[in-house]
């Protein structure tokens, strides 16, 4: 068996969160350990349609991502969302719905720079052009966390570097 819990990443686009959180969920599924990815594909186009990048509608994404996120762990799922979510009241908005121990904070941090020259959709791109408005990073703020419960600097890690740190986590912490 094993505890239900948030895995909570966070950081800017581009940083690794949706390719770390998919990998992790890929290394649990192998341990029979019941799990499921919440991200832009499946939240932002969906239950979040709508849902623009102004500071209000992040906001909300994040609090019905977490009062999504509280559900599946009442499920039994080990959840793991990867959402910017940039603003730290959000986030512990998001703790404080959930038991101690339960909200697991994962700073996905890769600089700006780094971030930048990935650039896959060429958003970076955009925003620096004012194409796109309130692009994070940009035009728009990223707190960072000041206690995350795991940082993953995946400027220098690789992603079986990333997500080992993540397992061996959950193991300390016996949640799996
Ligand atoms: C930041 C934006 C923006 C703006 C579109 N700012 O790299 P991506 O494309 O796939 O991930 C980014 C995603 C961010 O959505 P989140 O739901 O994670 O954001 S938040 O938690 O702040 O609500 C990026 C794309 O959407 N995108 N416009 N202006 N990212």
């Amino acid at each position: 068996g094993h505890k239900s819990c948030i895995l909570w990443f966070t950081g800017l686009s581009g940083s690794g969160k949706s390719t770390l959180a998919n990998a992790v969920e890929a290394a649990l599924i192998q341990r029979n350990v019941h799990s499921y990815v919440l991200d832009g594909d499946n939240v932002r186009h969906g239950l979040n349609k709508g849902l623009g990048f102004t500071e209000e509608d992040r906001k909300e994404n994040i609090r019905r991502i977490g009062e999504v996120s509280k559900l599946f762990v009442d499920a039994g799922v080990i959840t793991l969302t990867a959402f910017i979510s940039p603003f730290r009241e959000d986030r512990d908005q998001v703790r404080a719905l959930v038991e101690e121990g339960e909200f697991i904070e994962i700073f996905v941090n890769a600089s700006l720079e780094t971030c930048e020259s990935r650039d896959p959709k060429g958003l970076y791109e955009k925003a620096r052009a004012g194409i796109i408005p309130n692009f994070t990073g940009i035009s728009s703020p990223y707190e960072q966390p000041e206690n995350p419960e795991l940082t993953i600097e995946t400027d220098n890690l690789s992603i079986e570097e990333s997500v080992a740190k993540v397992i061996q986590y959950l193991e300390t912490k016996e949640i799996i």
